[in-house]
């Protein structure tokens, strides 16, 4: 088993990031100044008193901007620094750059701006009643829900929240830019999309893409923060460069950080359900209010997987979904793992649960009962193919024995007050490929140097994710050459063109793909040439096995290297380039009906929890899935994958509050006023099953997609919670947002009436 290839420098201290590069000689720094209000008119900014200061090379604003002031990326609506008016606080007006970063803060202290201010709207129920929009709302839908009414025995209605959540990559956003010969820059960024910034930087600077170079050796950590708001970090640290034609390097501190970017998109949504008596549902109907803060970002597309999995892994005959992206004076919010799939899921399962109230049943029964079947269609038109629904849900139940543990919950909580327990089942299917069908695409470029090492490019940005060990071994498998011949190159858009962003967990599927097809490219030339070196008419009849060439399955006397150095001789190409488009996937966007994801993945998950009644603390005390792994690039790799996930997947639905005030501030500004998961707050527990016996034929050697879809059993973190709470005050309805929080725990557990939210027709 390999694992991470990094693992033993990040160990060590040794990988680089931005901040470690050695900068060039002359090298200047950058910090970028922002609007100190959520919503308003620049009426003035006074550089003045910060140019004057001793060691400062510049102070830029939207007026030196040679090129077009955009970088927005689905929508342009994004300016790289506020022109006349301002959209949220931390919103970018321009930059100081100096000697030193001491200086440029400094400086930046200097910078007097006056404002007009006008209402800000933090609340996307409010933007969308002000018609504050980003783009009309999209509705998917299947049968009709207005009929399907009529045949229900019980129908429930809700309203639910889900917070935002802040990525908190340990590496923050940064950019180092060199300025070489010709009016080219060279930008090293810390990015999940190097195309992206390339794009953006040349707009920026109004000249070719071809004069702009990017370069991505790793990032520390992304979670989608990088996919697009690296953009804004690499361009201004290219503006710089090319106006004082110096190196500049821009690495913001957290508090920066954490207070300019955009964060997972909070939620405020409204379901309607319906079901037979014994928990058949017939129609489902939600309405999700998507809070996308001040311009589009990637908002748009988040929305758009919202509505994919909106139904989560289960078949509703009758659907309507209608999602809603909402302007308000926030941060743009952007990606983050799992791209509005997890605030979709949670809505259904919310509805599962108020249904069970009503019905007088346990929510697994529901969930259990409605899982989707093979055939059976998604309510987008896509057919459910080698489902894994029921075989996940069915060994979970059986292999850790949840009935044994259901029996051990109601007798601790028979004899305990102030502790009680709580268990979830927690299904999940996230559909794999980006929802935007044209982004699946990747190409590799693979060089055999003439010692018989190799070297691989693609447009993967490896960020912790273990990308890199995975094309290693894809490329290892095809060529059979032992994997230390192997390295992985920096993803640089000189040497792979057009990058899609290394996101929607596609990164090893789409790059591992590439770079299996130029490796099968250099293998067939290279049997040919062995063919003829060996004298064998017919190369089909001829493999490499551990650096040998075989011939019918017997070790020849040739070896790699002096198959390499001969083909070499005799003028055989030893670099390959090639291009991977995911087949078979359509979308309609007029009907909004398709097939838009090359396969689905599949699991469930058993969380259990602890309560303190008096207190309202808690403990996850365990996380146990079974995961469709497909067959697996990298076993340690992909455990810690789904281990991670689902640590991440529970903070947000626990302990993680992105809080604002009213006038649109960011409360939850610093690790001291937003909490993040320690060791307390993960599992105490977590047993990851790989389910067996799946195939996948759109991923790199049967292997199917990881990053995403284990975030998502984190949902069942707040129901285990939820379970322990209605242990404690059986008849209770609580209506609780998430995150559910202990202090939230706590004012409900003691709140004297139940809190009941009407909802609007
Ligand atoms: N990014 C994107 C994503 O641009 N499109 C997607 O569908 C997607 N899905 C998940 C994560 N990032
Ligand atoms: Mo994305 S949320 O960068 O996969």
């Amino acid at each position: 088993m390999r694992s991470n290839i990094d693992i033993e420098k990040h160990v060590k201290g040794e990988s680089q990031f931005i901040d470690d590069f050695v900068v060039p000689e002359g090298t200047l720094y950058a910090k970028a100044f922002d609007s100190t209000i959520a919503h308003g008119k620049i009426v003035s900014i006074d550089i003045e008193e910060a140019e004057k200061l001793t060691g400062v090379k510049g102070v830029f604003t939207s007026k030196d901007i040679p090129g077009i002031n955009q970088v927005g990326g689905i929508i342009q609506d994004e300016t790289l620094f506020a022109e006349d008016d301002v959209r949220f606080m931390g919103e970018p007006i321009g930059m100081v750059v100096a000697d030193s970063m001491e200086i440029a803060k400094k400086a930046v202290g200097k910078i007097k701006i006056k404002y007009e201010p006008l209402p800000a709207i933090t609340d996307p129920r409010e933007a969308f009643e002000k018609n504050k929009l980003i783009i009309p709302p999209k509705i998917f839908s299947m049968g009709d829900t207005e009929k399907a009414w009529k045949d229900c025995d019980v129908i429930v209605e809700g309203k639910v929240e889900t917070g935002g959540q802040e990525h908190l990559y340990l590496e923050t956003q940064g950019a180092i830019a060199i300025p070489e010969e010709g009016g080219k820059i060279k930008i090293i960024s810390s990015t999940q999309s190097p195309t992206a910034v390339q794009r953006a930087a040349a707009r920026i600077l109004g000249t070719d893409m071809h004069n702009i170079e990017v370069d991505v050796l790793r990032l520390g950590g992304a979670f989608g923060g990088k996919e697009d708001q690296a953009t804004h970090w690499g361009v201004m640290a290219a503006l710089a460069a090319s106006k004082l034609n110096k190196p500049i390097k821009l690495v913001l501190s957290r508090m920066d950080d954490i207070r300019m970017t955009g964060k997972r998109h909070p939620y405020s949504s409204d379901y309607k359900i319906g079901l037979t008596s014994d928990g058949k549902i017939l129609a489902y109907e939600a309405t999700f209010y998507q809070n996308a803060g001040a311009v589009a970002d990637l908002s748009p597309a988040v929305l758009e997987r919202t509505l994919f999995h909106a139904t989560n892994s289960y078949f509703i005959p009758n659907v309507k979904a209608t999602a809603i992206s909402c302007k308000t004076n926030v941060a743009p919010n952007t990606a983050f793992r799992g791209f509005g799939g997890p605030q979709g899921k949670f809505v259904i399962e919310a509805a599962i649960h108020k249904a069970t109230q009503k019905i007088g049943i346990d929510a697994w029964e529901i969930q259990k009962k409605n899982l989707l079947k093979e055939g059976q269609s998604f309510y987008y038109g896509q057919k459910a193919e080698r489902c894994q629904a029921d075989r996940c849900w069915d060994q979970a139940v059986k292999e850790f024995n949840f009935e044994k543990t259901r029996n051990e919950i109601k007798k601790f909580n028979e004899g305990n007050h102030q502790f009680k327990k709580g268990v979830a089942l927690m299904p999940i299917c996230f559909g794999i490929s980006f929802t935007n069908s044209f982004l699946n695409q990747a190409s590799a470029l693979v060089h055999i140097y003439t010692d018989g090492s190799i070297g691989v490019s693609t447009a993967a940005v490896e960020m912790g994710q273990g990308v890199n060990v995975k094309i290693k071994n894809a490329v290892a498998k095809t060529l059979s050459v032992d994997i230390s011949r192997i390295r992985i190159e920096t993803t640089n858009t000189t040497r792979i063109a057009n990058t899609s962003a290394t996101a929607a967990s596609s990164g090893a599927d789409l790059n591992g793909n590439a770079a299996i097809l130029a490796s099968k490219n250099l293998l067939d030339r290279l049997l040919s040439t062995a063919a003829e070196i060996l004298d064998i008419k017919d190369k089909n009849e001829l493999s490499i096995q551990y650096d040998f060439i075989f011939h019918k399955g017997n070790k020849t006397s040739l070896q790699w290297n002096e198959l390499i150095t001969k083909a070499y001789q005799k003028r055989i190409s030893l670099s390959s380039q090639a291009y991977y488009a995911t087949p078979d996937i359509y979308f309609d966007k007029t009907k909004n009906q398709g097939r838009p994801f090359a396969y689905h993945v599949y699991g469930t998950a058993i969380i259990t929890a602890t309560l303190d009644c008096l207190r309202g603390t808690y403990t996850i005390d365990s996380v146990k899935a079974v995961h469709d792994f497909g067959k697996s690039l990298s076993p340690v790799v992909d455990r810690g994958q789904a281990e991670g996930a689902i640590t991440q997947g529970i903070g947000w639905l626990t302990v993680e509050e992105v809080a604002h005030s009213k006038e649109g501030k960011l409360l939850s500004n610093s690790l001291s006023t937003y909490k993040v998961p320690d060791i307390y707050a993960a599992p105490k527990e977590i047993e990851v099953i790989f389910l067996e016996d799946s195939e996948n034929p759109y991923g790199p050697f049967h292997s199917k997609a990881i990053g995403e879809p284990p975030l998502m059993y984190g949902i069942g973190a707040y129901f285990a919670i939820l379970n322990a709470m209605e242990a404690f005050r059986p008849n209770e309805d609580f209506e609780i947002a998430a995150p559910i929080t202990p202090e939230r725990v706590l004012l409900s557990l003691y709140s004297k009436t139940k809190k009941r939210v009407t909802v609007p027709n």
